[in-house]
């Protein structure tokens, strides 16, 4: 793998002292009462403030309007190599209508990218650098000033290339906002006065716990993609520096995974419950919406049969960058802070949680995530020279065989915590398994090619909605839109089924769509690949410089749009 820190664009972590083989990074120490995020007069001041609007920001890049040219939003299918006989890949998108550029030496040093390439990459670069707060990045400069789990993940996973060191200190970052129990929190809160809208004063945590680097956090979890990033960062690394780096994170790593089993399966099935949308990363995706709708506060029923949704929209504050239609609806939005409040009032625990009205899922993306992750925690475990405790190695091996009670009618679905119900509903999640590697032999042909059937695989790449499905909506966040992460992760698995082909495929659509947006769009339509969501955003900057290094050839052929896979 090659490691370019000497030229990284990045501040060199040494420089901030953030090595792994230095002391652990320096933490913020801001409690609820000092905090500059905390507190009514500051800018993540309660919702209905109404000395609140218009403190936003507004984006200053302009967002493209789509595909210059009509013509390059008609379906075009090649025929897929390594798929069943008849299914067919869609092409990436044509190449922009100017000639190629002559290539460039790629900045890996490996096979050289094409001069458009080159320059979408050091866009790339610019938007990380722009986002990067010291030891940890920001997904976003306006919407997410803060730290996300999963995001610092992917994010990690592009800055291997860039600065190996930097990049591991995005991950141990992640164990300052460690709970005593283990838990590693889907946001931690970062020193700014940059509203966020679900900031520290919604989840209180201060009054349930103290984290180890005394930082403040939301209450819940998100993906644990740590273990995956790791061993990416692992690789860019020397063997010393690995083993110290694994010896640094594992401990942590393993109580995490430790928490999510005691806390989130205490029935032992296998599978782990999340007690929020906001944990599956897919905030608004109809299997959880399915669930959180009925339990939607009456306050906002009441306004919404009174109003419609205009004056539920008027009290929302984290529309400003994005429009509303880019994000999941008012009284959606309001249902999910209701569900926070009972969270508080539940401490953050599960075995209270359960006895309230809260959705509980088993969420098919979260648990193969999980699944995949524990392979690799025992890669770092064996390195670091850490023991993994035997009831985790069991817990860990029930969840593989538990997967197959997720599989119904050709796909995998989530299920209901309580009632033990699958919830039917397809979504970009029923294809991870692919990704944690548990399909069996004689299911992997059927699943492949229904992810490669146009109703998923758009003109655009793969919609996280199935364009047939009343929920679809092109731009609406987890409703429809691409998202480069969901294609990575599959085009990942698909490589360990030996489906290289199709995982080509996903990357070249993934580094098209991104280059005829020419940004770093949070999402992408399916159908005309015009950007939404925020822009600058940074796992999209990440896993398309991850994509360039590892698959330069990708980015090679990519503008073919005849080309076979
Ligand atoms: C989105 O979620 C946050 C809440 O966690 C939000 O909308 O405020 C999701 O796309 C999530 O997956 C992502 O980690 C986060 C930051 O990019 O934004």
């Amino acid at each position: 793998m090659p490691a370019q820190s000497s030229s990284s664009p990045i501040t060199p972590a040494s420089a901030r002292g953030a090595s792994p083989a230095a002391a652990p990074p320096e933490t913020p120490t801001g409690r609820a009462a000092d905090h500059p995020t905390v507190g009514a007069a500051g800018p993540n001041r309660p919702l209905a403030d109404p000395a609140g609007s218009g403190a936003v920001p507004a984006v200053d890049v302009p967002r493209p309007a789509g595909p210059a040219d009509p013509v390059d939003v008609m379906p075009t299918t090649v025929e897929a190599a390594g798929s069943p006989a008849g299914t067919t890949v869609p092409a990436a998108p044509s190449a922009p209508a100017t000639p190629p550029a002559p290539p460039v030496p790629s900045p890996a040093g490996e096979i050289p990218l094409p001069a458009d390439l080159a320059a979408l990459r050091e866009t790339a670069v610019g938007v990380l650098r722009a986002n990067d707060l010291g030891d940890i990045t920001r997904p976003s400069p306006t919407l997410y000033p803060h730290q996300w789990l999963w995001d610092s993940c992917f994010i990690a996973i592009g800055l291997r290339h860039l600065d190996p060191a930097r990049a591991a200190a995005e991950l141990l970052s992640l164990l300052r906002g460690q709970w005593p129990g283990g838990m590693i929190p889907h946001v931690i809160f970062a020193e700014t006065t940059d509203y966020y809208h679900a900031g520290p004063q919604r989840w209180r945590c201060d009054r349930v716990c103290t984290t180890a680097g005394g930082v403040q956090s939301t209450g819940v979890t998100q993906p644990p993609m740590i273990a995956e990033a790791a061993v990416r960062v692992g690789e860019a690394m020397t063997r010393n520096e690995r083993v110290d780096f694994y010896r640094r994170l594992a401990p942590g790593l393993i109580r995490f995974h430790e928490w999510l089993y005691r806390e989130r399966d205490p029935d032992d099935s296998g599978l782990v419950a999340l007690v929020h949308s906001w944990e599956s990363g897919m905030d608004n995706t109809p299997t959880w919406m399915e669930m959180t709708k009925p339990v939607a506060p009456r306050t906002v029923r009441a306004l919404r049969r009174i109003n419609g949704d205009d004056a539920l929209d008027a009290l929302r504050r984290d529309s400003k960058e994005v429009p509303p239609d880019e994000r999941l609806t008012s009284a959606d939005l309001f249902t999910l802070y209701r569900i926070v409040r009972e969270l508080r009032r539940s401490r953050y625990d599960f075995r209270t949680i359960r006895d309230t009205f809260v959705p509980l899922v088993q969420d098919v993306a979260f648990n193969a995530i999980l699944i995949r992750a524990n392979e690799h925690l025992v890669t770092i475990a064996d390195e670091a020279g850490i023991p993994i405790p035997r009831w985790l190695s069991r817990s860990m091996r029930r969840s593989r065989a538990a997967m197959n009670e997720l599989w119904s009618d050709g796909l995998y679905f989530s299920r209901d915590f309580r009632t033990g119900e699958l919830l039917h509903h397809p979504t970009i999640a029923s294809f991870l398994p692919l990704y944690a590697g548990v399909v069996p032999d004689d299911q992997v042909d059927g699943l492949v090619k229904t992810l490669l059937s146009p109703r998923y695989w758009a003109r655009y790449g793969i919609a996280s909605v199935p364009t047939d499905d009343p929920a679809f909506l092109p731009r609406c966040y987890w409703q429809g839109p691409v998202w480069v992460n969901m294609n990575w992760l599959i085009a990942d698995g698909l490589d360990r089924y030996g489906r290289r082909e199709a995982a080509d495929a996903i990357r070249a659509n993934t580094v098209e769509v991104i280059r005829a947006s020419g940004s770093m769009f949070e999402y992408y339509s399916p159908l005309d690949g015009s950007g939404a969501g925020s822009n600058r955003f940074s796992w999209t900057s990440a896993l398309l410089i991850d994509i360039l290094a590892t698959h330069p050839q990708v980015g090679l052929t990519s503008a073919d749009s005849t080309r076979n896979p």
